[in-house]
């Protein structure tokens, strides 16, 4: 595997899986991969989860890590092309790159969107520059526009918290062993970006596609539909408490505008989030749910997205689906190491 961006870098999902529960039956079993091989981390956002699962990850194989935060201590750079560099920022993306790149076997990169331009974020512009000018193999750690590390650690968490077949039931309207999987955009006092949405999308509809048995279904406010490149096919219910009827999962997230309507509202917040707070995940939600598992990427904003209640439930599943993180990274560096 040379780059990791979307849910076709990593192919059948049924072998994917498959690999992260052998990962997680021994996760030391292939340290000779990663003898003497080197992963550079690089961080132009903050990060918790990511930065010390995939880190673990790497170690777990074997590998050197490298962490760097770029905006501290690394200098300023300038990512365009053309500009007189008499600002703040010392060095230019063009020289950075093969530079880090001399010094390591993989990189891994988080370069959330910048909410300038629509066009810049959704052609991954800085992660492009990585594929082009590295030479590395790259994997996205969470971009402008999607987090796969993340959404192949969901899909873990939901295979592994899926209700065993009830023999003595009849197959139910969607039937037995299919799973209704609803993401729901929820409150956010400030602008969050559409990587973690776009990326659980296309790893669901992938899922169904490839015949795991998933319904997936996508509920918010008018206004934040998402890119079509990754919810094609989805079903998308306006009504939160229609939506949420007889769920197994509940995957709650905040979004800004994705502009696909009114491009000129890309990455804006639509409301003011007092107006919105009925869409915060709780009891009341979760009672029309078939008992639904609590799904979040973390980190979250407790009563704003989801009451302290429900995350703090029987049902929640956050603290599950972070711990996946490690599994997740480690299939995926597994992978590009061995094709190096
Ligand atoms: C980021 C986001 O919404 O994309 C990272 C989530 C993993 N969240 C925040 O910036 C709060
Ligand atoms: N879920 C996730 O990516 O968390 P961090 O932003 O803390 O890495």
């Amino acid at each position: 595997m040379k780059v990791f961006q979307h849910v076709s870098d990593i192919g059948d999902l049924s072998v994917a899986l498959a690999e992260a529960q052998e990962v997680k039956r021994d996760r030391y079993q292939w340290q000779h991969l990663g003898r003497n091989k080197t992963a550079l981390l690089i961080f132009f956002n903050n990060s918790l989860r990511t930065r010390l699962s995939t880190q673990k990850a790497a170690m777990n194989l074997g590998m050197n890590v490298i962490v760097l935060d770029v905006n501290q201590g690394a200098w300023k750079l300038e990512t365009e092309r053309g500009v007189i560099m008499d600002g703040d920022k010392s060095e230019h993306l063009l020289e950075a790159i093969p530079v880090m790149a001399s010094y390591c076997d993989l990189i891994g990169v988080r370069s959330f969107a910048r909410f300038e331009s629509r066009a810049d974020d959704y052609e991954e512009k800085i992660l492009n520059q990585f594929i082009r000018y590295s030479g590395r193999p790259v994997f996205f750690m969470e971009s402008a526009t999607v987090h796969p590390l993340q959404a192949f650690a969901d899909l873990i968490t939901i295979e592994e918290h899926r209700p065993t077949p009830n023999p003595s039931r009849e197959g139910g309207e969607r039937g037995e062993g299919m799973l209704k999987v609803v993401m729901t955009w929820a409150p956010h006092p400030k602008a969050l970006p559409q990587a973690v949405p776009n990326s659980f999308a296309e790893w669901m509809l992938a899922a169904s596609r490839q015949g795991l048995g998933i319904d997936f279904v996508i509920t918010h406010p008018e206004g934040y539909e998402l890119d079509p490149q990754f919810v094609k096919g989805a079903r998308v219910e306006y009504d939160q408490m229609k939506a949420f009827e007889g769920a197994d999962f509940v995957y709650a997230k905040n979004w800004s505008c994705p502009g696909v309507t009114r491009p000129e509202d890309y990455g804006k917040v639509l409301h003011d989030y007092h107006s919105m707070m009925d869409w915060c995940v709780s009891k009341r939600q979760m009672a029309v749910t078939n008992d639904a598992r609590f799904m979040h990427c973390l980190p979250v904003r407790r009563n704003m997205i989801v009451t302290d209640d429900v995350i703090e439930g029987p049902r929640s599943l956050v603290i599950p689906e972070a711990a996946n993180r490690e599994i997740s990274a480690q299939v995926v560096l597994k992978r590009m190491l061995e094709s190096l």
